[in-house]
């Protein structure tokens, strides 16, 4: 039963059980409305305690219910229902009460929650507004500061600050439910307070709408819900509680239905779905208690920090003092960076650093459960690495490479027990950057791979299974998108406006603005390895940009040009030239934005196509936790291949075949038949090639 009631003298308890998050399904809301008629009509009870079952309390509107006509008992009715019921109800709250869930908790009379409960309105990360009245109670009880705060980003709030700012009368530090009834047999003594409909809005200084307006739409960029829950608050503050209530409602339905929300619903799942990978259902991970890194340059030490940031001890490995002084120094640079930023307290940038131990000695390793290789990118010093972890790590102990273009079946090869070996491919910074590529090899134990996506876990990471190839899914696409790039320049565009238009479309950087911070070196490297094995990598202008040295902003330019000491990209008369010698003779075309923005979009869907048909990706939503996660792709938009189902799979066909047949991308091919079986990405696009 979704619902039931138990009787403790004079209280009832109404307690919701409805796995996994108590989401509030039109079983729920019809059964909790019938509770409240039951409950008003019971002589015997004199108030009641909401509590929930299972480690949340109610996490919101069932979000599966949004593509669906919504049913009644619709939610605003139901939270109605319960701020008129003739006895106060008291929301006692564990785990998160998120979204619907904290609406129907703002409809109660009281609230009470355990210290390590949060409460929030995360809608606007679903490209919606609250439904059902948040934005109207939450500044009847809350500064409207806060409020907004809270609609506007969505992050909720820990129950001790929820307390302090008014949003939870008590914390209850020992039985939730047997404090909250006390808590409720209290308050019957008591003259009780108004519910929040009766309550008006203490108004902000002057100028707070307008300054607010400003600071959420330069946050929100493109993204349309954070504006709508501002707009929601300030009808709240400037109008009665029934016509903003009807204003929020009504901009909720119209949300609901949008492309940003299906988006961001679908990135939800996706990001769900990416955890908890159906094969390996029942394998039980290895725990991981000590880890170490080997390698404390710019990747090392982000790994490193990952680790420590969730809590685990590591050891760095360097090759000599100097190495391990410079390893310890980014560590310090990346803790005390976090405190200086208030994301951490100075102690805990102390603690941190304490928990690193720092060697050249390998025997040091000998009880680690983990060690992750993060050493330069070549077979020959990767594989001395691994051979020297295989005499000095237990034999249970997982060997990881964090390689992004070294085949880790390579790697691996002469590794002694190599069911223990995988790829985890980081992003740097390691960490900051939220997605995890997980490689294994043919010899992967299932408990190994499993110990990895529990480890993403742990690191608060976004892990995708990736199988191998040549830059495994993200770079892979990554290469597509730079001959991409590349090619609008040889037909008529320049790097400025394929950067602004990527910027537009929702990147944080376009692609030759990126090659300049992180330098065109490393992709040149790549591509003179790839010609050595035979393959023509496509990077006309950056393989002559590279062989005049310029580099990027390491070396003073490259795509762009740069003051010293400035890092404002400065359109290039000699990149011009370069530009303008290799496009000699090519048909140009005029480009604006959106034209740019899919002849870089559409190949990339392409690759995808291609990345499941050769089963590099299980399924397109990873690829696109991907590009979300490890490449700044706006979520708002769904990622690649959730774009090319929303724009229509025969026009992205029709695009592709057109750029094909001006020279601008790669012929569309006859990639899809193997995903179309696997189920994957839908068969129209397969057909349609
Ligand atoms: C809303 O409330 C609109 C209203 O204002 C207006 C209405 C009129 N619905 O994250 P986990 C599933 S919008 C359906 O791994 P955790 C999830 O898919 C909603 N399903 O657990 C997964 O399923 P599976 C506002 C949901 O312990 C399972 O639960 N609320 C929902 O790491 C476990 O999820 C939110 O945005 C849902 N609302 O974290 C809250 N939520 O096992 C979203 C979860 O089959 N939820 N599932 O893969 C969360 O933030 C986290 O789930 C939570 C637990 C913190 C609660």
């Amino acid at each position: 039963m979704a619902v039931s009631i138990e009787h403790r003298g004079e209280i009832a308890v109404v307690i919701v059980d409805n796995p996994p998050v108590n989401a509030l399904s039109q079983v729920v809301r019809q059964a909790l409305l019938e509770a409240a008629e039951a409950l008003d009509a019971d002589p015997s009870v004199k108030a009641v305690v909401l509590t929930c079952a299972g480690r949340a309390f109610i996490a919101g509107a069932d979000v599966g219910e949004f593509g669906k006509p919504p049913m009644p008992p619709h939610l605003p009715d139901l939270v109605s229902r319960i701020e008129r019921a003739a006895k106060p109800w008291v929301a006692a709250i564990h785990g998160s009460a998120l979204g619907g869930g904290f609406e129907v908790a703002l409809g109660c009379r009281f609230r009470v929650a355990v210290p390590s409960a949060s409460v929030g309105l995360p809608e606007v990360r679903l490209g919606i507004v609250p439904g059902a009245g948040g934005t109207v109670r939450l500044p009847r009880i809350a500064e409207v500061e806060t409020a907004v705060d809270m609609a506007t980003t969505g992050k909720p709030l820990g129950a001790r600050k929820a307390h302090e700012a008014g949003l939870l009368d008590a914390l209850i530090e020992d039985d939730l439910v047997a404090g909250a009834a006390a808590f409720a047999r209290a308050v019957l003594d008591r003259p009780l307070p108004p519910a929040l409909c009766d309550r008006p809005v203490a108004p902000p200084p002057a100028g707070f709408w307008e300054a607010a307006e400003r600071t959420v739409s330069a946050r929100a960029k493109r993204e349309d819900a954070p504006l709508r829950a501002l707009a929601c608050m300030r009808r709240a503050a400037e109008t009665d509680f029934d016509t903003a209530i009807a204003f929020e409602r009504e901009t909720f339905l119209a949300l609901r239905g949008s492309a940003q929300a299906a988006a961001l619903r679908h990135v939800f799942f996706a990001e769900r779905a990416a955890t908890r990978p159906p094969e390996l259902a029942g394998v039980a991970p290895r725990m991981i208690r000590s880890t170490a890194v080997i390698g404390g340059g710019t990747m090392g030490a982000g790994i490193a920090a990952a680790l420590r940031d969730s809590g685990l001890p590591v050891i760095l490995i360097e090759r000599d003092g100097a190495a391990i002084e410079r390893g310890l120094a980014s560590l310090r640079a990346i803790f005390d960076g976090a405190a200086k930023r208030g994301r951490i307290s100075a102690d805990v940038a102390t603690e941190r650093m304490a928990g690193i131990t720092a060697s050249t000695d390998y025997a040091a390793l000998a009880d680690v459960d983990l060690a992750i290789e993060a050493v330069f990118e070549d077979m020959d010093v990767k594989r001395d690495v691994f051979a020297r972890l295989a005499d000095s790590c237990g034999d249970d102990a997982i060997l990881a490479t964090n390689t992004s273009y070294l085949d880790p079946e390579r790697i691996a090869e002469g590794v002694r027990r190599p069911e223990r070996f995988l790829g985890l491919h980081f992003f740097s910074p390691a960490h900051v950057m939220k997605l995890l590529e997980i490689v294994p090899t043919k010899a992967t134990a299932p408990e190994v791979l499993a110990t990895g996506f529990a480890l993403a876990r742990m690191l608060n990471k976004i892990p995708v299974r990736a199988g191998i190839c040549d830059g495994f899914i993200g770079n892979r696409i990554l290469k597509v998108t730079r001959a991409q790039a590349e090619r609008l320049l040889l037909s008529g565009a320049t790097p400025a406006a394929v950067d602004a238009a990527m910027r537009a479309f929702g990147l944080p950087m376009g692609p030759f603005e990126a090659q300049d911070l992180g330098g065109l070196d490393i992709a040149a490297f790549q591509r003179k390895a790839a010609r050595a094995r035979g393959e023509t990598p496509f990077a006309p202008i950056a393989d002559r940009l590279c062989a005049i040295e310029r580099f990027g902003q390491k070396s003073g330019g490259g795509w762009y040009d740069y003051e010293p000491g400035d890092r404002t990209p400065r359109p290039s008369d000699a990149v011009a030239a370069v530009i303008a010698e290799e496009a000699k003779g090519r048909p140009r075309r005029d480009w604006n934005e959106d034209a740019i923005a899919d002849c870089i979009l559409w190949p990339m869907v392409n690759e995808g196509a291609r990345i499941l048909a050769d089963g590099t990706a299980l399924r397109p939503s990873d690829i696109d936790l991907v590009k979300i996660h490890g490449y700044g792709f706006p979520r708002w938009r769904g990622g690649p291949m959730h774009c090319a189902e929303a724009h229509g799979l025969g026009n992205v066909v029709d695009a592709l075949r057109a750029l094909a047949g001006e020279g601008l991308a790669e012929p569309p091919c006859d990639l899809l038949l193997e995903a179309a079986r696997r189920g994957g990405f839908p068969t129209p696009l397969v057909e349609a090639l």
